[in-house]
């Protein structure tokens, strides 16, 4: 793009003051500034600048809102019993046949964790120390093994993690996967606004201040990046999805993934985990019906009222949380992105940035800015029926979101001490345990010791007991 049309093209928008110091920059910094802006897609701004900048981009909560109904743990539930075994039979024929891929969304910035670098290098495993990015690695290698079957992983970035991720890897030889099979795109991104005005800000005199899209950019992301044609190459039709967070997810799950592809009540798009929620204000989206289909709340759109609710024997009626576990069909990603309808959420952020008038550099100390952001679970109820798949807190869910408190390493550390705890027990192995049942010990399990309790029970190399504060790493 050439100066004159970028000035043309911001001026029609009113963002041209974006070329404010452009003949102060030198030729590389002035084309980078051009490129970046041609990047944009800029007619699309003003109506999003309305809905979501000037005004505070309220979401209409339906009136129709029910809770979802979901598959429960238990396959013989009074309130719904199923074939566990059927299903867990048509996920494994899947995942041996290849038709698996992992995705893992790890574009977010992990501003609340305040650790300087990508998230799933950061130190998770509770005795080994391990990397998010290992665990996960682990996992597929060992899910490889068990199904004798190739599980290609796809890893979303951000332009800000990019080249650290990709380095991360292959300083660490990707963590004995075959790098032929691992593919990190970057997510795209979008402006950050004033607040006040719905300019956009300037990072620095040549650079506009950006945000990564959000995990619903994934969508796109797929597309664009040659992700999505790469899975159809290796026949791939359904996309495991987790956020780079959880160091408990099963990377391919195949009683999840059978009910997801072969459920009659599941179109095969996209499916869900769930847990039920700790307590009314935990900080999940909430699986919730209307007009015939699955929606999920974000927590911080869900009515209080609503989020309290509890029905006749004191439970919450809107019981479930999502954990943010999706199986997504190939076929769906493509509808998604070629309609185009996922909407934007609106974050207001402390956004450092140009000053237009002294050209000076500043540090806001309120919350100066909105970044737009698409989320991946808004495409639920895009599906033509969706199904929801309960699970276990301690099985599947240990975050590791905050530098401390709930979701933190402490927490995500005691519930991976809990599960192996749990496992061995279940293998005859004696646990030592406090008076509050808590493990009296640290107890770490590699996902290529086993990958579940039933796959821990079938090894013959387990010790008889766990000695009181011992740590141990099997
Ligand atoms: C998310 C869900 C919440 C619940 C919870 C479970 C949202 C908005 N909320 O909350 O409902 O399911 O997880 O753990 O997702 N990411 C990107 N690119 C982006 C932004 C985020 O890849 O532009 C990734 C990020 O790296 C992380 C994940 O998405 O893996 C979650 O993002 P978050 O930390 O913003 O969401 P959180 O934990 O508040």
């Amino acid at each position: 793009m050439d100066i004159d049309t970028a000035r043309r093209q911001l001026a029609e928008i009113g963002q041209d003051h974006l070329l404010a110091f452009v003949d102060d920059l030198p030729p590389e910094q002035r084309s980078a500034l051009l490129t970046q802006i041609a990047a944009i897609d800029l007619p699309s701004l003003p109506p999003l600048i309305e809905r979501y900048v000037k005004s505070d981009g309220h979401i209409e909560i339906p009136s129709d809102l029910s809770p979802a109904t979901y598959y429960p743990r238990d396959p013989d539930s009074e309130t719904r019993s199923w074939n566990a075994a059927q299903y867990e039979d048509a996920g494994a024929s899947l995942i041996a046949s290849g038709s698996v891929a992992c995705f893992t969304v790890a574009g977010g910035q992990g501003s609340r964790l305040g650790y300087d670098g990508p998230k799933g290098c950061y130190p998770t495993g509770c005795v080994s120390g391990k990397p998010l990015f290992q665990v996960f690695a682990e996992g597929i290698l060992a899910t490889e093994r068990a199904y004798d079957c190739e599980l290609p992983w796809y890893i979303m970035t951000s332009p800000l993690n990019h080249e650290a991720t990709v380095a991360f890897f292959s300083d660490n030889e990707h963590f004995g996967l075959d790098a032929e099979r691992i593919h990190f795109f970057a997510q795209g991104t979008m402006p950050s606004f004033d607040k006040e005005t719905g300019k956009i800000l300037l990072a620095e005199k040549g650079k506009v201040a950006t945000n990564p899209d959000g995990h619903g950019g994934a969508f796109r992301a797929l597309v664009t990046s040659g992700a999505l044609d790469d899975m159809r190459t290796r026949g791939v039709q359904h996309i495991s999805y987790w956020q780079v967070d959880n160091p408990h997810v099963r990377v391919a799950d195949p009683v999840f993934l059978g009910l997801h592809a072969t459920a009659p009540d599941s179109s095969g798009e996209m499916s869900s985990k769930m847990l039920p929620k700790a307590e009314a204000a935990e900080k999940v989206g909430v699986f919730c019906e209307s007009g015939g289909k699955t929606v999920i709340i974000e927590y911080s759109d869900m009515p209080e009222k609503l989020a309290k609710e509890t029905d006749a024997k004191g439970n919450l009626r809107f019981l479930a949380g999502s954990i943010a576990i999706h199986a997504i069909g190939v076929a769906f990603v493509e509808r998604v992105v070629n309609g185009d309808s996922l909407p934007y959420h609106r974050a207001v952020k402390k956004v450092p940035h140009v000053d237009l008038g002294a050209g000076e550099r500043v540090e806001p100390s309120e919350p100066n800015a909105v970044k737009l952001e698409r989320f991946i679970f808004d495409a639920v109820p895009l599906a033509e029926s969706s199904i929801v798949y309960e699970t276990d807190r301690v099985e599947e869910f240990a975050p590791v979101k905050n530098k401390e408190g709930v979701d933190s390493i402490v927490t995500s550390k005691q519930l991976q001490t809990e599960r192996a705890a749990r496992w061995l027990e279940a293998a005859g192995v004696e646990i030592p345990r406090r008076s509050d049942g808590k493990p009296d010990c640290v107890i770490e399990i590699s996902p290529m010791t086993a990958l579940s309790a039933a796959q821990l029970r079938r090894r013959d190399d387990l010790p008889k007991a766990i000695e009181r504060g011992a740590t141990v790493e099997l």
